[in-house]
């Protein structure tokens, strides 16, 4: 049998927030492309992650595209943090108002990509046995799309059901008079926490480690609001570039030193209630990830906010994380009354450090000390985070080489885009970068922004080949490694450092020091024509 190959400018793996774009400026410049897309829906994390409770802790108008004043204008946010739902629904706004739905093809889960040195052309397959001829390949399978769940002993003798929050049926789960097991306290298990809790029987959290969250002070928007909001729309964008998550956090430039106790106080306060909430709380003070006593004054806070919430002190202990966790080391959690569901008789935690789950059996999970009769299990137990989906595809490059191979140590690029030996390929949002730092939706909109204008370059000059070298490859390692250093992100056994995966090399995977720093360095590169690049 002869096999069909499609022959394109540029294939884009993924679409998600980051996959759609590539699409649209693919589109604007006049290339062939297709967006391959493993789900049977658009919206990557937003189509999978509909557990109960998904909502994006950055705000909406900050999490949203910002390439369209028109598509800023019609769209209608109903909270300050949008639900997964009315995310999922804006990405199918967005991919019917550009009339992007024809260049995706779902249920396409990549499978290979190899380079062809001689003829400079990717060849990419799907599981689906479809094959691909590219000239670019972009890579938008995002930072948090390979689920991770331990390798629960017995699992399948439970007699009840199991899900894992990233795999969660469409069609919902009603809990109602169910007694659940939730494992997992990261932003998942948090957000879940207080929504189960309102239909289970019985509620049993186990937690391995306590992660700090902080309140969201979520609420409706109402129509005057909004309106205010969108008329200051390109202010607010503006300001969002030049803060160091991609988003405005009305940023205290001071150090704790530089403040009285009295001003350290009262910025604390501002940033837990009223005006501030959410990711405001990781700039209280500017040196609060670097200085470990600054670090230490937001923590004791905001433990004192959790026993002040939690009635019962033997679980308020249980939910303050350990001093070895600086705040914000583990990603911040960013909650709707998730401490206060403790405070209901029929929710428990469980500490699964102390007492690690040990299996599952017919009739519920069993720990080291005992046995918990339940009907459900919920997995909250994240992901094989950045590198995951990249190495999931058996990407080949020049000469053979393979990604996975050189990624055995852990994930290595140039400004997070390209990968030495890899030509062609471009990452968006991938390690390397802040973007997982960051309002992801910014992130990704700087990365295609680049990659499209140095394509255009490239295409201008007659250039068929664009590759990182090792060299700056190796310069940018080093360079991240060294940013990471200066700060107390190390210290957690996070996601952003791979301990999460038992046997996954401990890494530092973003750049660290912030959205515009990076901007400023990728817009240099560019400026200076793309060194560190090798153009042929
Ligand atoms: P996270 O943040 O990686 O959280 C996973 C949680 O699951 C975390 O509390 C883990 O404990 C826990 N976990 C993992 N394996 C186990 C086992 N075997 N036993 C007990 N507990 C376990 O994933 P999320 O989905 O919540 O959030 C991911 C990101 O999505 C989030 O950061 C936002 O960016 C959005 P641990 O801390 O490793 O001890």
């Amino acid at each position: 049998m002869v096999e069909s190959v499609n022959r394109l400018d540029m294939l884009v793996v993924g679409a998600g927030f980051a996959g759609i774009y590539q699409l649209y400026k693919a589109r604007e410049m006049g290339l062939s492309v297709r967006v391959l897309e493993a789900g049977d829906g658009v919206g990557g994390t937003w189509f999978w992650n509909r557990y109960p409770g998904a909502r994006c802790d950055v705000e909406s108008l900050d999490y949203s595209y910002s390439f369209s004043r028109e598509l800023e204008e019609e769209w209608r946010w109903s909270e300050r943090y949008a639900p997964q739902a009315e995310i999922l629904r804006y990405i199918e706004h967005v991919v019917d108002r550009f009339a992007l739905r024809d260049g995706i093809q779902l249920n396409a889960r990549v499978s290979s990509a190899v380079f062809d040195e001689a003829r400079l052309l990717w060849t990419v397959r799907t599981e689906q046995g479809d094959a691909f001829e590219c000239t670019y390949l972009v890579m938008a399978t995002g930072g948090l799309s390979i689920p991770q769940r331990p390798q629960l002993k017995g699992l399948e003798d439970f007699q009840g059901k199991w899900y894992h929050s990233a795999q969660w049926p469409k069609e919902g789960v009603d809990f109602t008079g169910q007694r659940v097991a939730l494992i997992g306290t990261g932003s998942s298990g948090v957000q879940m926490v207080p929504v189960i809790a309102d239909q289970a029987a019985r509620l049993t959290v186990f937690q391995r480690t306590a992660n700090f969250s902080v309140p969201a002070h979520n609420v409706p928007f109402t129509d005057v609001a909004l309106a205010a909001a969108k008329a200051r729309y390109p202010d607010r964008r503006a300001m969002g570039r030049e803060a160091i998550t991609g988003q405005f956090l009305n940023a205290n430039t001071k150090t704790a030193a530089e403040m009285t106790e009295e001003e350290q106080r009262a910025e604390l306060e501002y940033r837990w209630r009223g005006a501030g909430g959410g990711f405001r709380m990781l700039r209280t003070f500017a040196d609060q990830m670097s200085n470990l006593q600054t670090n230490k004054m937001v923590a004791d806070f905001a433990r004192d906010r959790i026993r002040a919430v939690v009635k019962d002190p033997a679980k308020a202990e249980l939910l303050c994380p350990k001093d070895d966790l600086p705040f914000g080391g583990k990603r911040l959690c960013v909650d709707s009354h998730y401490y206060e569901t403790f405070n209901r008789d029929h929710v428990d935690i469980v500490d699964a450090a102390a007492h690690p789950i040990l299996e599952a059996t017919a009739t519920g999970v069993r720990t080291d000390e005992r046995e918990y009769a339940v009907d459900a299990i919920v997995f909250a137990t994240g992901f094989d985070a950045m590198s995951g989906a990249l190495k999931a595809i058996d990407i080949r490059g020049v000469n053979g080489a393979v990604l996975r191979d050189k990624w055995a140590h852990g994930p290595t690029s140039y400004l997070g885009l390209g990968i030495a030996g890899f030509p062609n390929m471009f990452v968006v949002a991938g390690p390397g970068s802040p973007s997982v730092l960051s309002n992801m939706v910014h992130s990704i909109e700087t990365h295609v922004d680049w990659i499209m204008a140095l394509l255009r370059q490239a295409r201008a000059k007659g250039v068929r080949r664009i590759e990182a070298t090792q060299a700056a490859e190796d310069g940018w390692v080093r360079r991240c490694a060294e940013e990471a250093d200066k700060t107390l992100y190390p210290r957690a056994n996070s996601w952003y450092m791979g301990a999460n995966i038992p046997g996954k090399p401990r890494v530092f995977m973003a750049f660290v020091s912030g959205v515009p720093l990076y901007r400023r360095i990728i817009e240099d590169v560019a400026a200076r024509g793309y060194d560190g690049f090798e153009m042929a």
